[in-house]
């Protein structure tokens, strides 16, 4: 159940890395990218805007929070006030069900729902597309997290141009598994990190161009609902993300010992028989693309190796609910 009054977005992982951006204050991103919509992680958003308030305030889980997350809300905030009109401050009340910077992505989810919440409560009735653009402000892959299933994120030109999509609703037999290795705060965060690389990697320009050529193929082997080959392209974005950060000045890595280790296992699982294929975010959590039908099996086998509690799973998730 949704609390009463509440804009619900869920997370989602890429498939085909976002990592880098053509205009930053526009959020225009390098390339294309493609990703799952999770059930399991999503948050919960409601905007009020009131004239009896001195500034605006973020409430996250019961705990206000400090200027730097408020300011990356208030992206939002001013763009549906300058659409509506409005000059009232807002209290945004927010809830988190996504283990916050634990490279899950809350930001997607986060700024979705905020999108959402806000253009309601400033009584905008925004298009799927509007409400994608406005989402993307905010953070890069939020823009995703407005649809279900798998949605590519079209990066477009321009403000106008660059807004996500859904490719297919995922209705097979699809999951994913997380082996949470560390639950900290990340040191280098995506948005710090893709800049870096940005303007330091040589790498960067074969990711930007070969980016497009994996969507093109993963796009075909969604339409044959070909999880081998659709896990074989997401292993090879992921690498291809986390090589440009080692080319960057300073040179970085999510990677940690323990992400490798997730790793080899999950490979050795493959060559056990199951079909399951790892991604990596801004942050050294491995995510695992898999079927839901060996789900609770694959499960049980990282479990044994990282712990019962460091594994979580989802299955496909649905877009906003207003
Ligand atoms: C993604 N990541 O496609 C990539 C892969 C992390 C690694 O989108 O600067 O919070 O707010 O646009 O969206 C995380 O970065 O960055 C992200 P901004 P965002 O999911």
């Amino acid at each position: 159940m949704i609390r009463p009054g509440f804009t619900r977005a869920h997370t989602n992982i890429a498939l085909i890395k976002y990592w880098g951006k053509e205009n930053d204050e526009l959020i225009i991103p390098l390339n294309s990218s493609l990703s799952l919509t999770l059930e399991a992680f999503y948050t919960e958003t409601k905007v009020d805007f009131d004239s009896s308030l001195d500034r605006d305030y973020l409430i996250l889980d019961d705990q206000e929070e400090d200027a730097g997350s408020l300011k990356k809300a208030q992206v939002i905030l001013d763009l549906v006030r300058q659409e509506a009109g409005i000059q009232d401050h807002a209290k945004i009340t927010s809830y988190n069900h996504v283990p916050t910077a634990a490279g899950l992505a809350s930001s997607a989810s986060g700024m979705a729902a905020l999108a959402g919440a806000a253009s309601k409560a400033a009584g905008l009735d925004l298009s799927m597309q509007d409400l994608s653009r406005l989402a993307r402000r905010g953070s890069g892959s939020a823009s995703r997290s407005i649809y279900g299933g798998l949605v590519e994120w079209q990066k477009g030109h321009s403000d106008e141009t660059s807004y996500a999509v859904p490719v297919d609703d995922a209705d097979f037999d699809i999951g994913m598994l997380f082996i949470i290795l560390n639950k900290k705060r990340k040191a280098i965060s995506s948005r710090a990190g893709m800049k870096r690389t940005v303007e330091t990697s040589p790498y960067i320009k074969a990711w930007a161009e070969t980016a497009e050529t994996d969507l093109k193929a993963m796009k075909a082997a969604i339409k044959r609902q070909d999880l081998e080959e659709m896990g074989l392209i997401t292993e090879r974005s992921a690498y291809k993300m986390h090589a440009t950060t080692m080319g960057a000045i300073e040179p970085f890595m999510y990677m940690q010992p323990e992400s490798l280790e997730a790793i080899q296992l999950v490979k050795a699982m493959r060559d056990k028989g199951y079909a399951c294929y790892f991604t990596m975010d801004a942050g050294p959590n491995v995510k695992v693309l898999c079927r839901q039908s060996q789900m609770a099996d694959l499960a049980k086998e990282f479990q044994a190796v990282f712990g019962q509690d460091k594994i979580l799973s989802s299955t496909v998730g649905p877009g906003i609910q207003l």
